[in-house]
């Protein structure tokens, strides 16, 4: 599914005509063409799998070294405040598996060392907030389509969930969870409501002492009919399967820091910021993603955002 050089290179010459967008809050995103696109699946998923290997899929804007952001904007959650998550930060991530499950013939779970054994794909790409501003880096990961052709799709399969580490909110009543996480970041501390992207520092992480209240919940809510509401995003097939759809572990030629969703983070470069899913610890395969969450395909679709989140 890697897209020969040549290509990559025409690429690395055409992006400068593109310009900035100016992408205002997401109120205004309904009037955006991109925003009422909608993709039909196939019938059946193999058949589905295969036009799209026939597809010529458009890739995403490349850019070249120069163009490398010096900074680039963390955003949303930099430092998740789940007390699994940071054990695995203390171990360097050592012992970390990624989980591929789901609607898949063969699920299984792979180190962050095998993941690096398999094909890699880097890119230089610029990640568009809809908050208003962008920034290009550079990213090195395995193609998500090595991953799930390993795992062989069941012909139901029609999205992929990305579930992540990192603590958003406090639920409402429990069992609006999937009540199956049991993951890695199954355990975990409440954080404060994210009311915008940026999540404040202060109140996420529990003070000295404070580290036994698991179940701890922000003033007004009850905490024995709330479970913590994890960051999660979804994607259709088609975006599974494109060639710069990559879970990445390295970032600008270093290993993936927590702030940017270490140890994996999902890039999809055709699809705005908040669809690019930080520390993913599981992958499941799904026909509907009606059952998690709030239903709607991840974390700000179920806050009311676009689930298509396509440039
Ligand atoms: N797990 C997780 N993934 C996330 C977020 C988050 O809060 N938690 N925020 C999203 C948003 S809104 C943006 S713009 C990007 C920011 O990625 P960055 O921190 O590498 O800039 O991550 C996206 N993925
Ligand atoms: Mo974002």
């Amino acid at each position: 599914m890697i897209r020969p050089a040549s290509r990559r290179s025409f690429l690395l010459g055409a992006t400068g005509a593109l310009g900035a967008t100016v992408l205002g809050g997401c109120d205004r995103l309904g009037e955006m063409p991109w925003f009422k696109r909608t993709l039909k699946t196939g019938e059946d998923a193999n058949l589905f799998v295969q036009r799209l290997l026939l597809t010529d899929t458009t890739l995403a804007p490349e850019y070249a070294e120069s163009d490398i952001s010096p900074f680039f904007k963390p955003n949303g959650t930099e430092d998740p405040p789940d007390k699994a998550y940071k054990a695995l930060v203390k171990r360097k991530f050592a012992g970390f598996e990624l989980a591929v499950g789901g609607l898949v013939e063969k699920p299984f779970k792979i180190s962050l060392a095998d993941l690096r054994k398999l094909p890699a794909r880097t890119q230089i790409t610029r990640h568009d907030c809809v908050e208003g501003w962008s920034c290009i880096g550079k990213w090195t990961g395995v193609p998500l389509s090595e991953l799930l052709q390993r795992a062989v799709l069941k012909p139901n399969a029609r999205y992929v969930v990305f579930h992540c580490a990192d603590t958003m909110d406090q639920g409402e009543a429990s069992g609006s969870l999937d009540a199956e996480d049991d993951g890695p970041a199954a355990e975990a501390p409440a954080a404060s409501p994210n009311a915008d992207m940026t999540k404040k520092a202060a109140g996420t992480e529990p003070a000295k002492g404070e580290t036994d209240q698991q179940d701890a919940a922000p003033s007004g809510a009850d905490a024995d009919t709330t479970e913590p509401v994890r960051f999660y995003e979804s994607v259709d097939l088609v975006d599974a399967y494109h060639p710069q759809t990559i879970l990445a572990y390295e970032m600008n030629g270093n290993t993936l820091p927590v702030a940017h969703g270490a140890p994996l983070r999902l890039r999809l470069e055709r699809n705005l910021g908040y669809k690019q899913a930080k520390y993913v610890m599981r992958i499941e395969v799904v026909e509907s993603f009606a059952e998690i969450g709030d239903g709607k395909g991840g974390y700000w679709e179920d806050q009311g955002y676009a689930w298509y989140g396509g440039i």
